[in-house]
């Protein structure tokens, strides 16, 4: 049987297959990665759209693994903008020599496991195969962009971007007639952005989503200074956290302090930046129906202050959900964006897009003229990336009917009937802050390989046991939480995508904590539940 050419293949080339390779090269094994794009960064090579940037501090956010690199790199946001992350993940690139294992411009189509060579066929668009004895995805969780279904989209005569497909030469809005469909974490931020210069703006927005402030700012050099010398602490931090970010749950309950403790507490966190007045707000805003409602309140009354127009206002209000429910998009002066004379907010609820025509769009009751239409319509999330790959695990078994009843994971990195196959961030695996959780998948995907090594293991699958308990805890996890009774990428819910219309327990809600605690036990008990062979 002829040997396989690598002994590992990635998909992807984004944090998790940069650091994946790494450590691939660190076990001494040959890996090769093959990227769609042209270039490093995932996420941040895609989405390079106007007004891209962290929710994250970005020392939060950063690879953690060698301090070197900690101390080389300066960080000058806070928030740092998506050019400075594609910087810095190229940096990388260029201190790790990461390019000459990756083909760029590959896009993997199909993968298939053959039993008799235990090995891993991968398929390229044009048709190039190549195997491997282990199958990496680094895939992503939210890379998988979709379009709205309107009639006549493509007989638009202007220029019409999804923001994860942002092309590379700068677009300007300078006395332009835009339009920015859906208003989540990126359309707000595309927003925000577009609305500095445009001529005209118009916002088609179907559900409102409950923002807060991002409170961004430079980083000063004594900062930057004291930045660098706390790394440590800094990861530790996030170690500890719910969700790995610098912010976590405050351990007291809504209604245990009075309420104008409630309000300095809640005044603070709107004043303060980052995702603290989401995952550092009271231990109970998040299941508890009566403290999410004043909590909702506190920010409604926040909208009403900053937007003029009582009519505008109430449309910026959310009524479906309450403040948390969802992703919180942060934000700078979006809401203030509502004032400017040459901007109008449209419910598309209230009056559906119908069509989308040469020179603009229709709704039920008007029609509109434009020169760039921006579709922020978001990802087919956690899954998508899965599904628009042919995988074939054992006797030829596709990954869609293996999860045609929702997906199913061990720890949300390998999937029984798939083996010598590993997940970075596939569904149920912690997310939060996304570079922490890639690191622990890259970190405990890398030592399982080390230790099929040691013990002469050519094959590894996931037994059905232990992918049942962990199911089992994925699904006690997510009871009780208010976000579980809402639609919203986080419940698997994409209207733009046939099968996706139900809510599903679609991600781990548990603690990144308890997520780690439970594959170390694994790693602890000899990988029991893995069948090594
Ligand atoms: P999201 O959060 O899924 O937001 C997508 C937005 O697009 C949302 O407002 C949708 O409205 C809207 N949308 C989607 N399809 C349509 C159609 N057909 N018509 C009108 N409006 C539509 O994606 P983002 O890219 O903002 O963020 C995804 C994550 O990436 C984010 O959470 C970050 O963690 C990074 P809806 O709410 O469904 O009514």
């Amino acid at each position: 049987m002829p040997a396989p050419d690598f002994d590992a293949i990635i998909i992807g080339a984004g944090m998790s297959g940069m650091y994946q390779l790494i450590r691939l090269r660190q076990l001494g094994l040959k890996a090769r990665v093959f990227e769609t794009g042209s270039g490093v960064g995932g996420t941040w090579y895609w989405n390079r759209y106007p007004g891209a940037r962290f929710d994250s501090e970005s020392y939060s956010y950063g690879f953690s693994f060698d301090k070197e690199l900690l101390q080389e790199w300066s960080w000058s946001e806070h928030f740092a903008p998506q050019p400075e992350t594609e910087r810095y993940l190229n940096f990388v690139a260029d201190k790790y020599d990461l390019r000459r294992d990756i083909q760029f411009n590959s896009r993997v189509t199909a993968a298939e496991w053959d039993e008799a060579s235990l090995t891993w066929t991968v398929t390229l668009e044009g048709g190039a195969k190549h195997s491997a004895r282990f199958l990496i995805t680094a895939i992503g969780a939210l890379s998988a962009p979709t379009l709205p279904n309107y009639p006549g989209m493509e007989s638009f005569q202007g220029r019409a971007f999804h923001t994860a497909h942002w092309p590379k030469e700068p677009i300007s809005f300078a006395g332009k007639r835009v339009a920015v469909i859906g208003t989540g974490a990126t359309g707000v931020q595309t927003i925000q952005e577009v609305a500095k210069d445009v001529g005209h703006l118009t916002v088609l927005q179907r559900t409102p989503n409950w923002c807060a402030p991002l409170h961004n700012r430079k980083i000063t050099p004594e900062e930057q200074a004291q930045i660098k010398a706390s790394y440590d602490e800094i990861f530790r931090r996030c170690e500890e956290t719910f969700s790995c970010f610098l912010h976590t749950p405050d351990p007291r309950a809504t209604f245990e302090v009075s309420q104008a403790e409630r309000e300095e507490f809640w005044e603070k966190l709107y004043n303060s930046p980052g995702f603290g007045i989401w995952v550092g707000n009271f231990r109970d805003m998040l299941t508890d129906r009566t403290a999410n409602a004043e909590m909702s309140a506190f920010v409604a009354n926040k909208i009403r202050q900053r937007v003029k127009d009582p009519k505008v206002a109430e449309m910026l209000i959310p009524t479906n959900h309450g403040f948390g429910t969802r992703r919180v998009p942060l934000e700078t002066r979006y809401y203030e964006v509502y004032n400017q004379p040459n901007v109008e907010l449209v419910d598309t609820r209230a009056t559906p897009i119908t069509e989308v025509t040469p020179t603009g769009l229709k709704t039920a009751e008007r029609e509109f003229e434009f020169d760039i239409i921006i579709y922020a319509t978001g990802f087919d999330a956690l899954t998508g990336a899965f599904d628009r790959i042919d995988f074939r695990g054992t006797g030829g078994r596709t990954l869609k009917e293996a999860w045609a009843g929702g997906a199913r994971s061990f720890v949300g990195m390998m999937v029984p009937g798939f083996p010598n196959m590993f997940m970075l961030l596939g569904p149920h695996t912690a997310l939060g802050n996304i570079p922490r959780s890639i690191e622990y998948n890259v970190d405990w995907v890398s030592r399982l390989l080390g230790h099929m090594q040691a013990a002469g293991k050519q094959r590894a699958e996931a037994g059905e046991k232990g992918t049942a308990a962990w199911m089992a805890h994925v699904m006690d996890c997510a009871r009780g939480l208010l976000s579980m009774e809402v639609d919203s990428w986080m419940t698997g819910v994409n209207r733009n995508v046939a099968g996706k219309q139900q809510r599903v327990v679609a991600r781990y809600t548990g603690s990144a904590p308890a997520y780690r605690e439970w594959c170390e036990e694994v790693a602890a008990d000899g990988y029991r539940e893995v069948a090594l062979a």
